[in-house]
């Protein structure tokens, strides 16, 4: 894919976000699309929100776990970057900020090192780990529907819309980080659960994963970076009014007010 075509085609992602419309999949009309055009495209939409003067959070694993994979027909891992901008602080998002916003119980990773792939193992990145934390993350495909292909995802950013992180911080070695429960509620009602076992066997293996993934285009995870490894459970709808909460056994609670 040519340099121009990357460009307006992350400008047009970018205004679908900042307009709060969802617009047609790239792959409509560029069906012979490639992952690697669209990491092209990423790539050019994560630097114009640089330019923007957003900071970069931590880069973001999706669709690490089966439910996820189910749920939005994609049968492989993707990685995108969360921005300054799309923390939540306050326990409260504003459904009018979004287009058709869904939540999913995560398990961040805080690095106290950098880690650089290729070859990093799951132990590694234990090794590397000052923390874990529990995170909500609202995904908001830009896509009519949520519906997209492998490419037009990653395009999108990986639907990153925004997070919120839990107060427990706990070092890696202090849990079972696969045997962690997690139970997701909405309004008090449990919509989904699931283990840590459920991102790829153990969610350090996926960052692990992202690590060489970046090694790939030459970058790696940085000292400092807090870092998401994908939904463990199917994401579920978000309505104005919701009040949303996940409990992690070990990690306690964290939650969040649709206004
Ligand atoms: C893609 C983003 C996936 C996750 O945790 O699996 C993701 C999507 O489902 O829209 O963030
Ligand atoms: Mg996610």
């Amino acid at each position: 894919m040519d340099r121009a075509t990357a460009v307006s085609l992350a400008e047009w992602l970018i205004r679908a976000e900042v307009e709060k419309r969802e617009v047609t999949r790239i792959t409509e009309r560029y069906p012979e699309l490639t992952v690697e055009d669209a990491y092209q495209i990423q790539e050019v939409l994560v630097g114009k929100k640089l330019e923007q003067g957003y900071r970069i959070v931590g880069p973001k694993m999706g669709l690490t776990s089966r439910a996820k994979m189910k749920q939005m027909n994609v049968d492989e891992p993707i990685y995108g970057f969360i921005f300054d901008y799309m923390v939540v602080s306050g326990g409260e998002i504003s459904f009018r900020d979004l287009i058709h916003p869904k939540v999913e119980a995560e398990i961040a990773f805080v690095l106290g090192r950098d880690v650089e792939g290729p070859g990093v193992t799951g132990a590694q990145v234990l090794a590397a780990t000052a923390h874990v934390m529990p995170a909500l993350e609202i995904i908001d495909s830009r896509y009519e529907r949520f519906h997209f292909t492998l490419p037009d995802v990653i395009a999108d950013n990986a639907s990153s819309s925004r997070v919120v992180f839990g107060t427990t911080l706990k070092r890696p070695d202090e849990l079972e980080l696969d045997l962690v429960g997690v139970t997701l509620s909405i309004n008090g009602e449990l919509k989904e659960m699931g283990a840590g076992a459920a991102v790829l066997g153990h969610p350090a293996n996926s960052v692990a994963m992202l690590a060489n993934m970046l090694a790939r285009k030459g970058l790696k995870l940085k000292a400092g970076q807090t870092i998401l490894t994908g939904g463990i459970t199917g994401a579920v709808m978000l309505q104005p009014g919701d009040v949303v909460s996940a409990r992690l056994d070990g990690l306690g609670s964290v939650g969040f007010l649709v206004r």
